[in-house]
C-alpha cells in the first residue's frame, strides 16, 4: 500500500501545510488506499513534504506525484472535463501554488501574534523527546528559513497592506469561478477541487486571524465548498471537531 508522509494532522484540518492537504484530498477523491507514516523530512527526496513510499519507489513533489499516481493507477479525476476547463483549472492550481500559499506564509509567519500560534503549533508536532530548547531552535530555524524563502520569492518585501491586496485578489477570482456550483467544475470534484480546498482549509478553519480570512469567511460558497470537502472526504476529521 501506498504510505504517505507528511506533516501530523492540527488544527481540526487535514493538513496545515497545503502541498499535503492537497495531495491527500486527491487521494480521497480518487479512492486510492494509503497509510499515513511518520513526519520525516530527511527521507524527503526534495527536502520537502508531502512525498509518497509506494513499493520500492519514494517520490516527492505533490504536483509531479498527482500525474504519476493517475498513470500508476488508472485514474483521472479530471478526464470529464473539456481542454479549456483543465486549462482553466491547471491556471487556478497554479496561482493557488506559486502565489497565494506566499500570502499564507506571510501572515502565519510574518505577523509576530500569529507567529506564536505557529510556535506552539509546532512544537505540539516534534518529538516530545526532544527537549524544549531544541524544539525551540527547530522552531526558529524554521522560522527563518520561511522569512528568507518569502524575500526571495518576493511576497516578503511587499507590506502587510499589499500582500492582502493580493490575496484578497486571488481568492474573489476563485469565488467567482465557484459562484454556486458545488465543485469548481459541476457536481464532480476534481483536481482543482484538492487545490482550491487545501488553500482554502488553511485560511477557514486555521487560527489564524488575517485580511484574507476575513475576506473568505465572507462569501459563503467558499465556505461551504470547503465544508462540502470535509463532508464528503474527511467525515473522521469533522466528527473529531463536533
Ligand atoms: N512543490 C512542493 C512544495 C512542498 C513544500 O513547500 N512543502 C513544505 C511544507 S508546506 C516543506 O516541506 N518545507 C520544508 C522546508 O522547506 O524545509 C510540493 O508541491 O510538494
Amino acid at each position: 500500500m501506498l504510505t504517505l508522509y507528511q506533516m501530523p494532522r492540527a488544527w481540526g484540518i487535514p493538513n496545515i501545510s497545503p502541498p499535503c492537504a492537497k495531495l491527500e484530498t486527491w487521494l480521497r477523491i480518487t479512492n486510492i488506499p494509503y497509510e499515513l507514516g511518520p513526519f520525516d523530512l530527511s527521507r524527503a527526496p526534495k527536502g520537502k513534504v508531502p512525498f509518497v513510499e509506494d513499493g520500492d519507489a519514494v517520490t516527492g513533489d505533490a504536483t509531479l506525484l498527482l500525474d504519476q499516481l493517475k498513470a500508476r493507477y488508472g485514474v483521472d479525476p479530471d478526464q470529464h472535463l473539456t481542454p479549456a476547463e483543465r486549462g482553466v483549472g491547471l491556471a487556478f492550481r497554479r496561482m493557488l501554488k506559486e502565489d497565494f500559499y506566499w500570502s499564507i506564509v506571510y501572515f502565519r509567519w510574518r505577523d509576530e501574534q500569529n507567529f506564536l500560534t505557529m510556535r506552539d503549533t509546532f512544537l505540539g508536532m516534534l518529538p516530545p523527546v526532544l527537549p524544549e530548547e531544541v524544539r525551540l531552535q527547530i522552531v526558529d530555524g524554521a522560522k527563518a528559513n520561511l522569512l528568507a524563502q518569502l524575500q526571495q520569492q518576493g511576497m516578503g518585501r511587499h507590506s502587510r497592506e499589499e500582500v492582502a491586496q493580493l490575496g484578497i485578489a486571488d481568492l474573489e477570482a476563485v469565488s467567482d469561478f465557484l459562484g454556486d456550483k458545488p465543485f469548481f467544475f459541476g457536481e464532480q470534484a476534481t483536481t482543482t477541487d484538492a487545490t482550491v480546498f487545501a488553500a482554502l482549509s488553511n485560511i477557514i478553519d486555521a487560527p489564524i486571524p488575517s485580511p484574507l480570512k476575513d475576506f473568505a469567511l465572507s462569501r459563503s460558497n467558499l465556505v461551504a465548498h470547503t465544508l462540502r470537502i470535509e463532508q464528503r472526504y474527511f467525515p473522521e476529521i469533522l466528527a473529531e471537531k463536533a
